[in-house]
């Protein structure tokens, strides 16, 4: 009997699938997977066999959306990029990079400032300014505040958790699914042991839809990008008037359409000192594309 499903983790050679109908099987991947060099990947979408009573092969990965380097998973909808509201201080370059590693392949970038429990006005502030232009969340693992709205968004899709170690990711996972008894850890534990408290990735079943709680933060493979596919990973340019110059890299060029949203807040000044940082950096990598 052939069936669909999501594959969920892998042990060893097994893995294991949600099929369609509801059920966890543990499946072996076909033999011939190894020789075409085909890695069944937590997310992908699969075809299983039933063999026998609770085993079956994974004989099928249908094609994938996409696909995410680090942590390894496939199909995901959405990335949630979770920020710290206190402590660890958020690394406001690191969303930014993160925000463009998933608009990049597809992915829908979702800023979550969480510890709203215990908000530093200033990191409050800046979050909601920055983001103005992204579906943001503003929520507390601790006390429950806005976890409807995080519930919400989540139904029906595949999220991974993403963000620096610390922001309380697994802790959000826990007050959504009390059953998952992911483990958390404090802030002084984690640098003492210098790693994060989640090791790998798995993804579970969620409203329809899946989670996967990941490492740390997870950076994708940067490629490079050219100026035009900068520019679509900033929602704030959409606004913008045409720039004289085509490939214009907003920094100092007469006549560019991005400068004017500085005035108007449209594009804050933290988003555009970032945005300039990482557009030289992608510059500097076109420049070396085929050293
Ligand atoms: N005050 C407050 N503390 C929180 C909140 N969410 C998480 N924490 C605390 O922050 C610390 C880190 O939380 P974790 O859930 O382990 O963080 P993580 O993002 O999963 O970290 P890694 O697995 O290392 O990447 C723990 O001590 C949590 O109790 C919150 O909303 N408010
Ligand atoms: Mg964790
Ligand atoms: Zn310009």
């Amino acid at each position: 009997m052939m069936e669909r499903g999501i594959l969920l983790k892998g042990i060893g050679s097994f893995y294991e699938v949600l099929t369609e109908s509801g059920e966890t099987v543990t499946s072996k991947a076909r033999g011939s997977f190894r020789r075409e060099g085909i890695v069944p990947t937590v997310g992908d979408r699969v075809v299983i066999e039933r063999k026998e009573q609770g085993y079956a092969q994974l004989s099928e990965i249908l094609p994938r959306r996409n696909l995410l380097v680090r942590p390894p998973v496939a199909n995901v909808d959405q990335l949630l990029i979770v920020v710290s509201a206190s402590v660890p201080a958020p690394d406001w370059l690191l969303v930014d990079r993160l925000i463009i590693s998933a608009k990049r392949i597809g992915i829908e970038p979702v800023p979550v400032l969480n510890k709203i429990d215990v908000a530093d006005a200033a990191i409050l502030e800046t979050f909601l300014s920055d983001y103005h232009a992204f579906h943001t969340l503003t929520v507390s693992a601790e006390t429950g505040d806005g976890l409807d709205a995080l519930n919400e968004r989540l139904r029906g899709k595949v999220t991974c958790f993403s963000g620096q170690s610390a922001v309380g990711k697994s802790s959000l996972l826990n007050a959504l699914i009390p059953a998952l008894r992911l483990e958390t850890g404090e802030l002084s534990r984690k640098t003492e042991r210098g790693r994060h408290t989640t090791r790998h990735a798995e993804l579970w079943p969620y409203e329809n839809g899946a989670v996967l709680d990941t490492p740390g933060f997870s950076m994708f493979e940067t490629e490079c990008l050219e100026q035009s596919e900068l520019d679509a990973c900033y929602p704030e340019f959409s606004d913008a008037a045409p720039c004289r110059f085509p490939g214009c890299m907003h920094l100092s060029e007469p006549d560019c359409g991005v400068k004017p949203l500085l005035e108007t807040g449209a594009l804050t000044k933290g988003r555009y000192e970032r945005y300039r940082e990482i557009a030289l950096d992608y510059q500097m990598r076109r420049k070396h594309r085929y050293d």
